[in-house]
């Protein structure tokens, strides 16, 4: 099959690079988005986006001509679907008891779907990024773009191919990593892999469009069930007296084992989220995954803990936090075990401020943030380094000491090593560090 037109829905972190990749390997793309902002800007050769290399891609892209925005898609030989979907509350009744948890929200995958209904044409193809629970391209997707009066996998080709892409990666890892393209049928499957061949260099794989589905939940659920052993070890080696880092590290040199980082929580938009799919579509098989979730989630809790056993009282206490993002060199806010960590604090009582280095100067969640590092370090008590971002882990002691009298550190990423530190004067307490706690 070739590709001459292709119109691709939804211009966030994934649907605008793979857009403008696609138009800078000589297709021509129409890029839509629902929201009129992000049109504009992009119109304007502007990126709403913090994602690097992006803003030259897009630039590149707009100026061949090849790349253009439009809030409605248009007739095309291919359709990617690249929008969000988030997760809602939702109450399910388990054998025991009802039990509630996030459920996918695929409102903006059905609406991208209709909106492609008017456009479809016999031997088109339309594709699926956007995660979503099992089943969901043959169960949702195939029956809207059926009342084009066209059947999925006969007059037109249907696929899912998950994205895979690391932020703050994104450029590279679109092209070099393995695409897995899963069909509604064969020629469904091996339309995508043709029309991702056009850039990715990594493997194609083909397979079905439920099996793909499903790759892309079980790889961010390993993640999740992964760390959420390592946060449990961390619990259990504060209560023996060890030090999880080195006993992980230790673990690791098993050619057979890879035990990931305990830490503050998971965050972001995918690992956080994508589990709850596969439990919210078979809550009876999923008490292992249910469960790694809800471990992750409660690790600020933790954090706070050690606070508490290191400071006393929190009430009134003056603490900053070292970090807000959900993880170490990002801006990237979006369901940050830090701005838990935050949230628990201000509730106890403490005097909380930030300081973020990629988001200066806002008030996030009823958190200030300060503009510099000295600014929210000046007449704290005591520091919570909860994100390991570079500028943090080049922080010498002596530069901090200068900034503040605070000598109390709470290292929740293992990132200052504790012998230079303490060797500066400062008393650093470390997640996942046997100390023999109070209520022991
Ligand atoms: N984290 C830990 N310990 C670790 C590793 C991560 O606590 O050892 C935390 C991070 O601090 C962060 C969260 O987990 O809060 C998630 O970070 P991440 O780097 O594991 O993943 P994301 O969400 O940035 O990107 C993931 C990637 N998936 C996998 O690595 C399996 C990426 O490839 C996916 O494209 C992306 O999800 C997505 O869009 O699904």
């Amino acid at each position: 099959m070739t590709f001459h037109k292709l119109c691709v829905l939804g211009l966030g972190y994934i649907g605008l690079p793979t857009a403008s990749t696609f138009a800078t390997h000589g297709i021509k793309v129409i890029g839509v988005d629902v929201n009129r902002r992000v049109v504009h800007t992009l119109q304007n050769g502007e990126v709403h986006i913090h994602e690097p290399g992006l803003r030259t891609l897009v630039q590149a892209a707009l100026k061949s001509g090849n790349l253009v925005i439009a809030e409605q898609p248009a007739e095309a030989d291919a359709f990617i679907i690249a929008v969000p979907t988030p997760f809602k509350k939702t109450a399910v009744s388990g054998q025991r008891s009802a039990i509630s948890f996030p459920a996918a929200d695929l409102s903006y995958v059905i609406s991208a779907a209709e909106a492609i209904v008017p456009h479809l044409r016999r031997g088109n193809l339309v594709v699926l990024e956007s995660t979503s629970p099992p089943r969901t391209t043959e169960d949702v997707v195939a029956p809207i773009l059926e009342r084009s009066g066209l059947k999925a996998g006969v007059d037109f080709h249907l696929a899912y191919s998950p994205e895979r892409v690391l932020p703050g990666q994104i450029l590279r890892e679109l092209i070099e990593n393995a695409r897995v393209v899963g069909g509604v049928d064969a020629a469904s499957a091996r339309a995508a892999r043709e029309l991702y061949a056009t850039f990715v260099r990594g493997e194609i794989i083909e397979t079905t469009a439920t099996t793909a589905e499903m790759v892309k939940l079980m790889e961010n659920t390993y993640r999740d069930v992964n760390i959420a052993i390592a946060n449990e070890f961390s619990r259990l080696a504060e209560r023996f007296g060890v030090d999880v880092w080195e006993a992980i590290d230790l673990a690791n040199r098993h050619p057979r084992v890879n035990i990931l980082r305990p830490g503050p929580g998971v965050g972001g938009h995918c690992i956080s989220v994508d589990p709850w799919f596969l439990v919210e579509a078979a809550p009876d098989l999923t008490p292992l995954i249910r469960t790694a979730r809800q471990v992750n989630d409660e690790q600020p809790v933790y954090v706070v803990d050690l606070l508490r056993r290191a400071l006393g009282d929190l009430n009134g206490r003056r603490i900053v936090l070292l970090g807000l993002a959900y993880k170490p060199d990002v801006d990237d806010l979006r369901e940050s075990p830090a701005l838990e960590v935050g949230r628990l604090l201000v509730e106890a009582g403490a005097q909380v401020k930030a300081y973020e280095p990629y988001k200066q100067n806002v008030r996030i969640e009823g958190i200030p943030t300060a503009p510099t590092l000295e600014s929210a370090l000046r007449g704290s008590e005591a520091i919570a380094l909860l994100v390991a971002h570079t500028p943090f882990r080049e922080l010498a002691p002596e530069t901090v000491a200068a900034m503040t009298d605070a000598r109390l550190v709470v290292d929740a990423v293992n990132l200052w090593p504790p012998d230079v530190w303490a060797a500066a004067g400062f008393d650093v307490h470390r997640l996942g560090v046997g100390r023999q706690t109070t209520d022991d």
